[in-house]
């Protein structure tokens, strides 16, 4: 029999589940904010911009949440989800009491548990794992900041092991290449001066879909201010609307044009020469490089024509260095992620704007101090060099590389905590390694608000509330000006779920590591960081955010002197660190997969304003915006496959794998040769009330995975579909 079945979670909810609670109530009150309402600071938890604002309740229930105006990352706005996050509180299907796996009779099953067993259960589980295998086999996949307590609890326990979706998924090419160039990376939120912008070049990044809060915020004021703005997309995105030039690039080709780009930069004399004496290492080998990128060799890659081209080239010259090409968000694309991002921050570097208004400005946080704890064990192994040691250049987990390293008799990780994050429809080609990683681990727990897939695998599952009914650590996160933002609890916990923070004391307690949590409650330690400068909780539950002055200035000071983090010193644009490693020390091209067929198109996606990934399909205010995506198609390929608007087709890839049915969108917004998917639905767990069967996903689809030889990343573009009408369901 296998060690884990997936199990689905309904039947085993369906006995505790509760009522649905009444969304906000509003229908039974004649007046809204005429009873008795009580405001609390919150720090939103529904993407990981952590905006922060104000929860009001009324006669003690949900009524509203809104910014707060003293946060640079909501200025008092919060976006679509923000407004929604309710619902994750309100949410009938929540989880609502730890589960243990049982067979009985041959059968696997949930059974309901107490915390105490549940905690008993671990304990017990992981000091085998120390036995057996040694103290360092657990890692930590994490996303949120919550994942904080478990990384303490594992890391006093011996276990470094630690991966987050944000890097191998997401950010990570971009982090490494804007490193490898200037020494340093761009961080969250995203150090682009865009307010202070007149031109901005967005590479794929679709800001006003994309909804990170100050960045659209920054963005829209920029383009009120007149500021010239370029897309690159080959989908009409909301930005491509506000563009002046709309660059309807052939899927995958970036690269292509970054570098004819540079040639027009460096051939036409436009590059910021007194900068790039200053600052910059390499300009002739990248002026030999680049000559033959020719605008008319990009042409024959990209579809862009050489004199527009030429001219884009030239408005980001006469803009600069007020001009901000962005480093995009979600970089994971066709493998070549990392040297697309140093392509980008070669560009960034020609123009002269890093360090510069309205290019890229130092962002600045709190010289917060850590609450005193006890020194960690020496790590073991290096776990980094067991799993991944074929990338060295990686700084951070990369999580299908955990999950290789945790399938077999030998492995090197035995147990698994999953924080927050959905593994199987996070990391795309990786369901059936999950499956087997879930055979050979001897501990897998899941802490999770939501009955998602990910909880179908677990040994334990630990409800945690919502951040609507919890202390989250200190949000310290840089910005253009310091400051400090705290999450109150504006709820008690629903049902029998705990702050997370609660879950890893008790278990750090079971295992004797009691004096890594050495409070009652987290406040104390929170109350404790805070007084280290000058305020108190007291304080931060009267205010929700405290601004501190900065201490460094924003820009580069005319004709400073400075030293870059980098192997020679300089902005590096040829790097002897990527040459050392055998990867190419300046950006090439390389064609990305061509499509197999005519019935095949790009599969492409993205984000919508009413969503965050998959974690927000199910919450009932956002569902009720946007229940389900549609497939976009061009009227010319819809002609093709004889679909038409409205009608339900299914996706199937070249690989073979089918979606569910999903609406058609027949659009001029993309081009003939793809579809575009917003990422996040498909959902097939039954006890998903809302989110259970609705749309198609684009994970499940994605079976072709380009990867990054530099730091392992994720590429997801290089996949096809083809369209199949479901008559059935039309
Ligand atoms: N509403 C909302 N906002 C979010 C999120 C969310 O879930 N919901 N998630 C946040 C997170 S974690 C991230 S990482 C970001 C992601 O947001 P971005 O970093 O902006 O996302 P990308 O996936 O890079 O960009 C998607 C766009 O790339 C285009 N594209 C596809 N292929 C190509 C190509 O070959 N070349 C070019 N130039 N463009 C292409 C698509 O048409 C689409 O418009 O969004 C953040 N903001
Ligand atoms: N195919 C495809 N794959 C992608 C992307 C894509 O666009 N397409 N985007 C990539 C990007 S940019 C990113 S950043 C990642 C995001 O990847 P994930 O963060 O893994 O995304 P979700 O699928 O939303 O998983 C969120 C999980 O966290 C749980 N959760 C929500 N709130 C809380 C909480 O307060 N506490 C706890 N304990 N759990 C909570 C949810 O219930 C859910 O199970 O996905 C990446 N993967
Ligand atoms: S951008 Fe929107 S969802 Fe994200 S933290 Fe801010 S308000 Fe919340
Ligand atoms: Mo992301």
């Amino acid at each position: 029999m296998k060690r884990r079945e997936f199990i689905q979670l309904s039947a085993t909810l369906s006995a505790g589940a509760m009522a649905p609670v009444a969304l906000t109530g509003c229908a039974e009150r004649p007046l809204p904010g005429t009873g008795e309402v009580v405001r609390t600071p919150t720090v939103c938890n529904v993407c990981f911009w952590r905006c922060a604002g104000t929860v009001s309740t009324e006669n003690g229930r949900p009524w509203k949440i809104e910014g707060n105006p003293d946060d640079l990352h909501s200025t008092g706005r919060f976006c679509t989800r923000g407004d929604g996050g309710l619902g994750m509180y309100t949410d009938p299907d929540r989880l609502k009491q730890p589960m243990i796996r049982v067979t009985e009779n041959g059968q696997q099953r949930f059974r309901p548990a107490t915390w105490d067993e549940a905690f008993d259960y671990i304990a017990a589980k992981m000091n085998r794992i120390k036995d057996e295998h040694g103290e360092d086999r657990l890692c930590l996949f994490s996303h949120g900041p919550g994942g904080s307590y478990f990384r303490r609890m594992l890391t006093a326990f011996g276990s470094r092991g630690y991966t987050q979706p944000s890097f191998a998924q997401c950010r990570g090419p971009r982090d490494v290449g804007f490193a490898l160039t200037f020494g340093e990376g761009v961080g969250s939120p995203d150090r682009t001066d865009m307010e202070n912008s007149r031109c901005i070049v967005l590479i794929g990044s679709h800001l006003g879909e994309n909804l990170h809060n100050s960045q659209v915020q920054t963005w829209i004021s920029a383009l009120r201010k007149g500021a010239t703005l370029i897309t690159v997309d080959p989908r009409f995105s909301v930005a491509a609307g506000k563009s002046k030039h709309w660059l309807p690039i052939k899927p995958g080709t970036d690269m292509a044009l970054l570098l004819a780009w540079m040639h027009v930069l460096i051939n036409e004399g436009l590059y910021d020469a007194d900068y790039v004496d200053r600052y910059v290492n390499g300009l002739d080998k990248l002026t030999a490089h680049v000559q033959q990128f020719t605008p008319e060799w990009a042409f024959t890659q990209t579809g862009i024509r050489p004199e527009v081209i030429r001219e884009t080239a030239r408005e980001m010259a006469k803009a600069a260095p007020a001009t901000v090409v962005h480093p995009g968000r979600h970089v994971t694309w066709y493998g070549d992620d990392t040297q697309r991002s140093r392509a980008i921050a070669i560009l960034t570097a020609l123009l002269g704007s890093w360090g510069r208004e309205g290019g890229y400005l130092a962002m600045e946080n709190v010289n917060l101090p850590r609450y005193p704890l006890p020194d960690p064990p020496a790590p073991k192994n290096n776990w980094m060099q067991a799993v991944q040691g074929e990338y060295p250049l990686a700084p951070a987990g990369i999580a299908q590389k955990v999950i290789d390293g945790s399938i077999g008799d030998d492995a090197f990780f035995k147990g698994w905590f999953v924080y927050g994050t959905n593994l199987g429809y996070t990391i795309p080609g990786v369901t059936e390694k999950l499956q087997q990683a879930a055979q050979s681990l001897d501990l897998f727990v899941v802490v999770d608000t939501m009955p998602y897939a990910i909880t179908g695998y677990a040994d334990v599952i630990l409800p945690e509330c919502t951040y609507l009914e919890r202390l989250d650590p200190i949000r310290n996160s840089p910005e253009r000006e310091p400051s400090l933002a705290v999450n109150f609890p504006a709820f008690e916990p629903k049902y029998d779920s705990k702050p997370g923070w609660w879950i890893a004391k008790h278990i750090a307690e079971r295992l004797g590591l009691g004096d890594w949590f050495p409070w009652k409650d987290y406040g104390e330690e929170l109350d404790w960081q805070l007084r280290q400068v000058g305020s108190s909780l007291d304080e931060m539950r009267r205010i929700g955010v405290k601004k501190f002055p900065r201490t460094t200035p924003k820009y580069f000071a005319p004709n400073e002197n400075r030293q870059f983090n980098t192997g020679s010193g300089k902005i590096e644009l040829h790097s002897d660190l990527l040459a050392d490693y055998g990867h190419d020390p300046l950006p090439v091209y390389t064609p990305p997969p061509t499509r197999p067929d005519e019935k095949h198109l790009h599969l492409n996606y993205g984000r919508a304003a009413a969503h965050t990934f998959g974690r927000t399909i199910n919450n009932p205010t956002l569902f009720e915006l946007m229940p389900e995506n549609t497939a976009w198609v061009h009227p010319v390929a819809a002609g093709d496959f004889g679909v038409s608007n409205g009608e339900y087709v299914r996706l199937k890839n070249q690989d073979g794998v089918e979606s569910l049915p999903v609406r058609i969108r027949v659009t001029q917004r993309i081009r003939p040769d793809s579809v575009y998917l917003v990422h996040g639905f498909g959902h097939k767990e039954s006890q998903l009330g809302l989110a259970n069967g609705r749309g198609a996903d684009d994970q499940g689809l994605i079976t072709r995975i380009l990867v990054d030889p530099i730091m392992g990343g994720t590429g997801m573009r290089g996949n096809f579909v083809t369209l199949i009408p479901e008559e059935a369901s039309a």
